[in-house]
């Protein structure tokens, strides 16, 4: 391991001492070359994170990197779905400037500038390993290799850079981990800094588990969130959601209750899945589920009971995948330790969005409400950043790119609209001037779980979000009365002047932002 590491150490991890001693070198090695390892979830949310909340699990690997590190209390998606969040991230734009809207009908415009592209041409090494889901291939990586669309749990396939198709044998969260410790151990250039972008598949629907986990979590039973039993009074869109605990989660596919030879509308998806495990596996998996679906069956539970076993059953299974991240997380950050990178290395860990899990009954997100707004964020800061702790800053996932280009020393294009996070990284102690407020757009309808399409502006206490397309209705929450969003107040006396003032920020946003939305609903004020 001969290689920029070892200059830092030898700088002590020092700023000013770096300086000095790399005062002698060209211009660019007068800056640390700090090496980015960027690990991002799917569907991972911070209420099944012990650092942000300890009702449900513990998760002590992505603890550490907020025990060593900080922890952002406000971490928000621009839209709350896969293939516009990783777009987002790639880009430093919102989703109608990056092209990339929505899964469904998106395809990335690998021509475009990224930050990865920006990165190389900054000297950096960029690979990226795990989830890509943006249909076209990865452009601006030096290496790749990524899975189909979703990715499977068992034996998943890979597709590399000949653009093959080889299936590996594994549980997926192992496999990426490993291809990831592979890359910094063999593959990259130990001369240059690199940026490794591990993107997982965990905990995506429908939560399948590692053969050692199998049974983990099965003598829990997890407490129902206050708002499982919404009736979302004064929520229109809110009611017209498909993706329900009860109602919509399919009791083979999501909630593995399966004797051979039943159907359901999602059992063919889930007989495919399971269908990838060895004939050693399926005897294992079946040891465990095959009894619980013959009790569940025999007992045929109705009403509230059901839903209870829904819930409970989506928590284990979730919390299941969790615990095989939360060890490969702790993988990573034992060989970024043992080869000494750690104080040459910005650790970041987030998910590509948050998730519902079981509050307002629900599973999935895309909603602008708290929790699939917010995505767990967590960074372990290389030497000479001096944060520590919470972090209430509000904080976007267009920021990534433009702080990972900052760190690199890269210029940051005018275009890119994400603010750089150094600034609130460098001292231990909050910004004197942030942003007031973040800007949201969900566009994916309609489609799967039926979200309305809508727009929204939240400030550090309120939330302001139009629901538009085949509905025209605005919602207005108090966060600080209301933190559970179950009361809308828009319209109500008294609410006129914060919600003139909202607008106002919501209208300044679409102007900054340019959001052509702005054309077809102009806020006039
Ligand atoms: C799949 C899932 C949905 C999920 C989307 C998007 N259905 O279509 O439940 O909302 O992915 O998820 S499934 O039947 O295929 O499991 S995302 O994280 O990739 O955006
Ligand atoms: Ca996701």
């Amino acid at each position: 391991m001969r290689e920029n590491e070892n200059m830092w150490r030898m700088l002590g991890g020092s700023l000013p001492l770096a300086a000095m001693v790399l005062g002698a070198l060209p211009a660019r090695a007068q800056q640390p070359r700090y090496n980015i390892v960027y690990i991002m979830t799917d569907d991972h949310t911070a209420q099944m994170m012990s650092c942000y909340d300890r009702r449900y699990v513990e998760t002590p690997n992505l603890d550490r990197i907020a025990n060593d590190g900080v922890r952002f209390t406000r971490s928000f998606v621009a839209n709350s779905l896969s293939g516009p969040s990783r777009a987002c991230m790639l880009t430093g734009k919102h989703s109608h400037k990056n092209g990339f809207t929505n899964n469904e009908h998106g395809v990335f415009d690998g021509t475009q500038q990224t930050m990865p592209k920006l990165m190389r041409q900054a000297g950096y090494q960029t690979a990226i390993i795990g989830k890509w889901h943006l249909v076209s291939l990865p452009t601006g990586f030096d290496y790749w290799n990524i899975v189909p669309e979703q990715g499977d749990y068992y034996n998943p396939d890979f597709i590399t850079m000949k653009n093959d198709t080889v299936r590996e044998t594994g549980y997926i969260t192992n496999i990426i981990t490993d291809k990831s410790l592979d890359w910094m151990e063999h593959r990259r250039d130990r001369s240059r800094p690199f940026a490794l972008f591990i993107h997982h598949k965990a905990c995506h629907r429908c939560w399948l588990p590692e053969m050692k986990y199998l049974t983990a979590y099965e003598d829990k039973t997890f407490p129902l969130p206050e708002t499982f039993y919404d009736d979302y009074a004064g929520r229109e869109a809110a009611a017209a959601q498909e993706m329900n605990v009860d109602r919509d989660m399919d009791i083979i596919y999501d909630t593995k209750m399966y004797l051979p030879g039943m159907t359901s509308r999602l059992s063919p998806n889930y007989l495919r899945m399971i269908g990838r495990m060895t004939v050693a596996e399926q005897l294992q998996y079946d040891a465990v589920y095959g009894p619980m679906s013959r009790a569940f069956y025999s007992k045929q539970p109705k009403g509230r009971e059901l839903a209870e076993f829904k819930y409970q059953r989506y928590m284990r299974d979730y919390a299941k995948v969790l615990k095989s991240l939360d060890d490969n997380v702790g993988r990573v950050l034992d060989y970024l330790r043992d080869r000494g990178l750690l104080d040459s290395t910005l650790v970041v860990y987030t998910s590509d969005q948050g998730f519902y899990m079981g509050e307002h009954g629900w599973f999935d997100k895309r909603f602008m409400y708290e929790e699939s707004l917010n995505t767990p964020l967590v960074m372990r800061l290389p030497a000479g950043f001096e944060r520590r702790g919470a972090v209430d800053e509000m904080v976007q996932n267009i920021d990534y790119a433009p702080t990972f280009l900052e760190l690199a020393g890269a210029p940051v294009p005018a275009d890119i609209q994400g603010r750089s996070l150094l600034p609130l990284l460098k001292k231990n102690k909050p910004a004197k001037k942030w942003r007031r407020s973040v800007y949201y757009h969900f566009y994916e309808y309609p489609a799967e779980h039926m979200v309305k399409r809508h727009y929204g502006v939240r400030t550090d206490r309120y939330k302001l979000i139009h629901f538009y397309n085949d509905i025209d209705r605005w919602e207005l929450f108090d966060l600080q009365t209301d933190p559970t969003e179950m009361k809308n107040i828009y319209g109500q006396p008294g609410t006129e002047k914060i919600t003139r003032e909202l607008l106002k920020e919501l209208k300044q946003l679409q102007e900054e932002y340019d959001d052509p939305i702005r054309e077809r609903f102009p806020i006039r004020l």
